[in-house]
């Protein structure tokens, strides 16, 4: 028996050191320690022995059994340190890999320009204001002094929502609304999507962007207008660039004049820019109209003011050389991708 004792130990310490993995173990440990195991079998046998062996017997068994239990143990320990080894190392981060770059997206040009002349105005005292896309006729039309009988009027060349309700054909009417809604000073541009009912082409869409401003005080002159657009111009082209008023008509504004710019490209000495006429069109402006103050609630007897309104895609459009004005609302991504 002492020798059947010692060779479980032998086996079972060769097997228990040699165990790949907690299950393997513990089915080792059911095999040689448990209820059913080899060493228990072999203490069955203890009654057949002689009195005087039993104890010796015995002890060694116990002696057995403590060494397989630590041996146990101790591989299950090994194994334990060896998987958390193995999972630190498979979860190790490389902290010097370069990142993932997320994709960015880019300002459209328009709203780049947008932005531009936003900064100049609001440099020179003028706050930025908006207002809705869908207007009412009154504050689109009549109340700019524009009679039912006017031509812009026309269904053919505005989108009508309803009689009276239509897509803003230039952003007056957030000029209106906010002479309906404040006493003067008031010094305001006002950027955003116009519409017209115009067949698109290389240089016309039926949506596009404009800018408008509006000064009101009391002594504001054409001088104000002019000094005023000259300044602009000069902070956004450069202070060698000119400017011209000719004399025109609008409903709203009078006096009325376009202006001018000496071509920034040639500065004035002709070029397929300025179609080699020295000077490019670039906006419509005037005093107010005493009538459209009067609609507003302000007494065109205290106070004046000037008015402006140019179109933005065309200012977009020279200054990244684009051929086309659709190209800035068809939104294809080809062309989007060039202004990240
Ligand atoms: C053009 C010319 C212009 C205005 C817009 C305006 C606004 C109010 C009162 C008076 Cl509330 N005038 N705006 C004045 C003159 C010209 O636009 O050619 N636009 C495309």
């Amino acid at each position: 028996m002492k020798q059947a004792l010692e060779a479980i130990r032998a086996a079972a310490l060769a097997h228990i050191t040699a165990a790949q993995g907690e299950a393997e173990l513990e089915a080792l440990r059911v095999r040689y320690l448990g209820k059913k195991g080899e060493l228990t079998a072999i203490l069955k046998q203890m009654g057949t022995l002689a009195a005087e062996e039993r104890p010796v017997v015995g002890a060694l068994a116990n002696t057995v059994r403590e060494a397989l239990e630590a041996a146990v143990r101790a591989r299950a320990a090994a194994l334990a340190s060896e998987s958390t080894a193995r999972r630190l190392a498979a979860e190790t981060i490389d902290v010097t890999l370069p990142g993932a770059a997320p994709a960015l997206g880019g300002m459209h040009p328009t709203d780049r320009v947008q932005a531009d002349l936003e900064e100049i105005f609001m440099g020179m005292g003028f706050e930025v204001v908006t207002g809705p896309e869908v207007e009412y006729d009154q504050y689109n039309f009549t109340l700019l002094n524009m009679p039912e009988s006017h031509p812009s009027r026309d269904t053919q060349d505005t989108f009508y929502i309803t009689d009276t309700i239509l897509l803003r054909t230039q952003t007056s009417p957030v000029q209106i609304r906010t002479m309906l809604a404040n006493k003067p000073p008031i010094r305001i541009i006002c950027p955003g999507r116009v519409y017209r009912s115009d067949p698109a082409d290389a240089t016309h869409s039926p949506v596009f962007t404009q800018i408008e401003g509006l000064a009101v005080d009391k002594g504001i002159t054409f001088s104000d207008l002019k000094g005023t657009l000259d300044k602009f111009f000069k902070q956004l082209y450069g202070s060698s660039i000119q400017t011209r008023f000719r004399p025109h008509h609008f409903a709203y504004t009078e006096p009325s004049a376009e202006m001018d710019l000496s071509c920034f490209k040639c500065g004035g000495k002709g070029c397929p820019m300025c179609k080699w006429e020295g000077w490019i069109e670039m906006l419509g402006c005037g005093m107010v109209h005493p009538k459209v103050l009067e609609n507003c609630g302000i007494d065109p007897a205290v106070y004046s003011g000037f008015a402006f309104g140019m179109g933005l895609d065309r200012i977009t459009l020279m200054r990244y050389n684009i051929d086309d004005i659709r190209l800035l609302f068809e939104n294809d991504l080809r062309f989007l991708k060039q202004f990240v």
